[in-house]
């Protein structure tokens, strides 16, 4: 497989990097995180969107190497960005479902922690709701995570098939309300979205809205009272030297 092959060389040559999104406190308007996404920066075909590779990374277990990449990645960015005393200090990251399923993962996260010295609770894992088809090994591994003193966040919620007892269940701090939600807040969406904050904000979880994309959904969601919101309204995915000017601008 001729991509396999480049992706290894791509692991070789570290030829990715992240790019960071806001996370935005819909009450002032103030950045109160970012999340980190991977883009691979190909020397001739220019910057290939993680949809592009990470399925063939988790199809050949190149996701291993690539997820400590990433790992690493963020956790340097936190600890320059603590060091220099700027905004923002945490960093949410996409952990693929993948990684519940070998062994390693906590240990590999403690270490980054420990190796960076940054504050746990500054590295915002996203799991989705995939990793719920074993519910047992998932819980296992959620609660060895949450010891270390990171926060978890479900991913693209509402779109995955699992029982709601598990938010009760599972050491969960937040829910990201998938964008396919808010795209269609307008219409039938609407009172679905309302419900998951109430429900979220009644058992005491964080919810953040995802895909903003106009004013009349960050003003539904404002209506509804939705904490935190992330999308192109506010910002795009941009490289992490242009995040500390974003504090100014929003
Ligand atoms: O950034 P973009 O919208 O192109 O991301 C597309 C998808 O790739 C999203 O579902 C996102 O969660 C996923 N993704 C982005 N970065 C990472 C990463 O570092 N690891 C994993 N496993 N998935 C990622
Ligand atoms: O699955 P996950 O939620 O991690 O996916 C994040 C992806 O969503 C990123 O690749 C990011 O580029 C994309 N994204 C972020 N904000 C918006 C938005 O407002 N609209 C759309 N269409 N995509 C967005
Ligand atoms: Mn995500
Ligand atoms: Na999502």
């Amino acid at each position: 497989m001729k991509i396999e092959s480049a992706l290894r060389q791509a692991i070789e040559k570290k030829e990715f990097i992240l790019h960071y999104q806001p996370l935005v406190d819909l009450n002032n308007q103030t950045i109160i995180g970012v999340e980190g996404l991977i883009r691979w920066n190909h020397p001739t075909l220019g910057i290939i969107p993680p949809s592009e590779f990470i399925p063939i990374a988790e199809e050949t277990g190149l996701i291993i190497p690539i997820s400590e990449w990433v790992l690493d990645a963020a956790c340097q960015q936190i600890q320059q960005w603590q060091d220099s005393g700027l905004p923002p200090n945490n960093i949410a990251l996409n952990l693929s479902p993948y990684l519940f399923e070998i062994d390693g993962l906590v240990e590999t996260i403690q270490r980054m922690i420990q190796q960076y010295e940054i504050k746990p609770k500054l590295l915002e894992l996203e799991i989705t709701e995939s990793i719920m088809q074993d519910p047992d090994r998932a819980l296992f591994i959620l609660k060895e995570l949450k010891s270390l003193g990171v926060s978890l966040s479900i991913d693209d919620f509402g779109t995955g098939y699992s029982s709601l007892s598990y938010l009760r269940r599972f050491p969960i701090d937040t829910l990201k309300i998938d964008r396919s939600f808010i795209e269609d807040i307008k219409n039938d969406d609407g009172v679905l979205v309302e419900t998951i904050i109430m429900m979220a904000t009644n058992l005491g979880l964080n919810v953040i809205a995802e895909g903003i994309e106009t004013k009349e959904q960050l003003q539904f969601l404002m209506d509804v009272s939705c904490p935190i919101g992330q999308g192109y309204l506010f910002s795009r995915p941009i490289p992490g030297e242009d995040i500390p000017n974003l504090f100014q601008k929003l």
